[in-house]
């Protein structure tokens, strides 16, 4: 398969989708609520997606959707959906990835695209239209901003990294607090942009060391996964286990810095 193409296409996809973000990011748009009051949809989500797979099975007639608006709320969904979804070809697509940071005119808002081959991520796209950088990686061939060679930073201590993390929507918001005030207290500095993709990309970009989030959906991932390792990082679940589709709770580093990171994520506290 050519990968290089299927990029193109994604990227293409991409900006159609980062125009309708662009435009009506912060206006006032019906919202609906989601899982719990902190997750939310608007019509821009959905019509994104539509414009998005339409480009895409275009291009590739016979390929399949793992999208974040076409599965119902909540993280059995979300997880009977990944079970689901054995397409040879596969596009794992979040149209709009940072919702609330687009209904309330934060600029945080990214578009994540990322296709699976044979159980196996091969291309990522991440699109911030805000400023609009075009993030994209190929397995194997390296990652891209703009066309620019990225790599992951070089840090090697955790005291001076600067990491990323966020606050899921329902279950796992104790651990997240408590996880982050830990972090809080040793490292240079923890961000919290509010776009899972948009950190992961950071991480491949060597803007941030490091990312780490709990209960997050394989649409928010699987693009930054295959960017962050074509980088030269390392992608695992929180207790060091390999990323894959399934993977919900995620530690992305650039590889130097993984097992400190690991460690101090080994905490014993609640879930909720
Ligand atoms: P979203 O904006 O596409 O919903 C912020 O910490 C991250 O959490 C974002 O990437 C956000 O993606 C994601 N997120 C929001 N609601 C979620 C949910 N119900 N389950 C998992 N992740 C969610
Ligand atoms: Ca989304």
């Amino acid at each position: 398969m050519d990968l290089q193409k299927a990029q193109q296409v994604a990227q293409q996809s991409a900006r159609v989708a980062g125009e309708q973000i662009r435009k009506f990011i912060g206006r006032p748009l019906q919202t609906l609520q989601k899982s719990s009051p902190h997750d939310l949809v608007t019509e821009v989500d959905k019509a994104c997606q539509e414009a998005i797979y339409e480009i895409l099975q275009n291009a590739y007639p016979t390929s399949g959707l793992l999208g974040e608006e076409s599965v119902a709320p909540g993280a059995v969904a979300a997880s009977l959906a990944v079970e689901q979804a054995n397409q040879d070809l596969l596009w794992v697509v979040d149209p709009i990835d940072g919702t609330l940071n687009f209904i309330r005119g934060l600029p945080a808002c990214t578009v994540s695209i990322g296709l699976v081959v044979e159980a196996i991520g091969v291309v990522g796209v991440i699109y911030d239209p805000m400023r609009d950088e075009m993030f994209s990686a190929i397995r194997g061939q390296g990652a891209f901003c703009n066309g620019r060679l990225m790599h992951v930073s070089t840090e090697q201590d955790l005291a001076s990294s600067v990491l990323a993390s966020g606050f899921p929507t329902g279950a796992y918001r104790g651990r997240s607090a408590e996880q982050i005030k830990r972090f809080g207290y040793h490292v240079r500095n923890v961000r919290a942009f509010g776009s899972a993709a948009l950190h992961l990309a950071y991480v491949a970009a060597g803007r941030l060391d490091g990312f780490f989030e709990n209960d997050l959906n394989a649409w928010d991932l699987l693009a930054g996964a295959v960017m962050v390792e074509a980088a030269g990082g390392r992608v695992s679940d929180v207790v060091g286990d390999p990323y894959c589709l399934a993977t919900r709770h995620i530690a992305a580093t650039n590889g130097k810095l993984h097992d400190q990171l690991l460690r101090d994520l080994d905490l014993d506290v609640p879930l909720a």
